[in-house]
């Protein structure tokens, strides 16, 4: 087999690529219309653990997973002992102000003082979850917003946004950061308060250093440009994070690249360009749910999703590049760019993997390897973690 040219040069960088699992992608989840239960479904964030490292066992790519609070309370220091003991280590902690009556109209940005203060406070106790498992990350998505024109007062919302998030951050430790997810819209449908990325990036610019935009790729119009959002956010030094997943028509939290790879490439082409590329500046997270799917291999095969796009970018001929760009030569400068999103790096990566002692089919050995058989004749009795529960 011949690597494409160039394979070689790009391997340390592979090899440094981490991607963050989300601990709610292994449990249960649904849409609105019914939620399927899988046997083997975890039944407590310590069995989550134990799948996220699977996928980190066979890929090679995802040392680190993501928790939910309160999803996934429990007694975080043996959690974290758990996860250091199966080879993955806890990230992001995500807070949770969606599924409280309380915050019907609202959490931060709420006009009740009180429910402001508890919403505010759910976040302090997210931050003491952060001391307790040595994470970094404190990701905040706001459900907040109205259904009518006339409801709210926008303004005063984004005032009372900045009072709380300000108060928020100012519990963050030296090393600690809060990350401000962007949705255009749902569950609110006419005004939503944290709608897009100049929204996110005016409120964490309020705020200080340690506060960075998270950029989910299904949160966005369709149509949207978001490769450019990446870029801007890079140049300017306030991408936290990404949320990686695709869509076809809202916020469907499918595979990433499975819906458009291309758009997946052109979004990695920015963040190299940009510098993003394992800079522990910008975290690569995953935030999808498996519906219909077996979770550990959606898992799984994301991560090679992302680890295939990150090859084929990796080998653009930037020179030429950049030569054809100067030059004005409109169809040399795109020939370069789609003969670097059309090179098929999975032979090389097969073949790589295994040089790591890694499977060259990591989906394959997973169904090879018994796990799955195991889980669903162990994970019998209790409740099956799913999405809110
Ligand atoms: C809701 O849209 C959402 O999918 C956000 O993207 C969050 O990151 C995720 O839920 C977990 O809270
Ligand atoms: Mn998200
Ligand atoms: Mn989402």
């Amino acid at each position: 087999m011949t690597a494409p040219t160039g394979f070689t040069d790009i391997t340390d960088e592979l090899a440094a690529q981490a991607i963050e699992l989300p601990s709610w992608a292994f449990g249960n989840s649904g849409t609105r219309f019914k939620v399927f239960g899988t046997p083997g479904t975890p039944r407590d964030p310590f069995e989550k653990i134990a799948d996220a490292a699977k996928v980190h066992e066979l890929t090679g790519l995802a040392p680190q997973v993501a928790l939910h609070i309160p999803w996934d309370r429990c007694d975080f220091e043996a959690l974290a002992t758990h996860a250091g003991q199966l080879g993955v280590r806890l990230g992001t902690v995500n807070s949770n102000t969606f599924q409280d009556d309380d915050f019907k109209f609202g959490a931060l940005t709420h006009v009740d003082e009180r429910i402001r203060s508890k919403a505010i406070d759910h976040h302090i106790e997210c931050i003491d979850v952060m001391d307790a498992t040595g994470s970094r990350d404190l990701k905040i998505w706001l459900a907040e917003g109205s259904n009518y024109p006339g409801q709210a007062d926008m303004r005063g919302r984004q005032d009372r946004l900045h009072d709380s998030l300000a108060k928020i951050y100012d519990r963050l430790g030296e090393s600690q950061r809060l990350v401000l997810e962007y949705k255009f819209f749902e569950p609110s449908f006419y005004h939503t308060d944290v709608p897009d990325w100049g929204t996110s990036f005016a409120q964490v610019s309020a705020l200080g250093d340690k506060a960075k935009v998270c950029l989910d790729t299904g949160h966005h119009a369709p149509g949207t440009n978001i490769e450019f959002i990446v870029m801007q956010l890079l140049r300017l030094g306030r991408l936290g994070s990404f949320d990686f997943n695709s869509r076809f028509y809202a916020d469907d939290d499918l595979m990433v690249g499975a819906a458009d790879p291309f758009q997946l490439f052109r979004i990695i082409h920015e963040v190299i360009r940009g510098g993003g590329l394992n800079n522990p500046d910008v975290a690569f997270m995953l935030d999808q749910c498996h519906n219909v799917e077996n979770k550990i291999e959606g898992q799984m095969r994301s991560v090679l999703n992302v680890q295939e796009m990150t090859a084929r970018a990796l080998l653009l001929d930037t020179a030429a590049l950049t030569a054809a760009q100067e030059s004005g030569d409109v169809i040399a400068a795109n020939d370069i760019f789609m003969d670097a999103f059309y090179t098929d790096v999975r032979p090389a990566l097969a073949e790589w993997r295994t040089s790591r002692r890694l499977p060259a089919n990591p989906v394959q050995a997973f169904r090879e390897s018994g796990y799955q058989e195991q889980i669903e004749a162990e994970r019998v009795g209790g409740t099956q973690a799913g999405w809110g529960a």
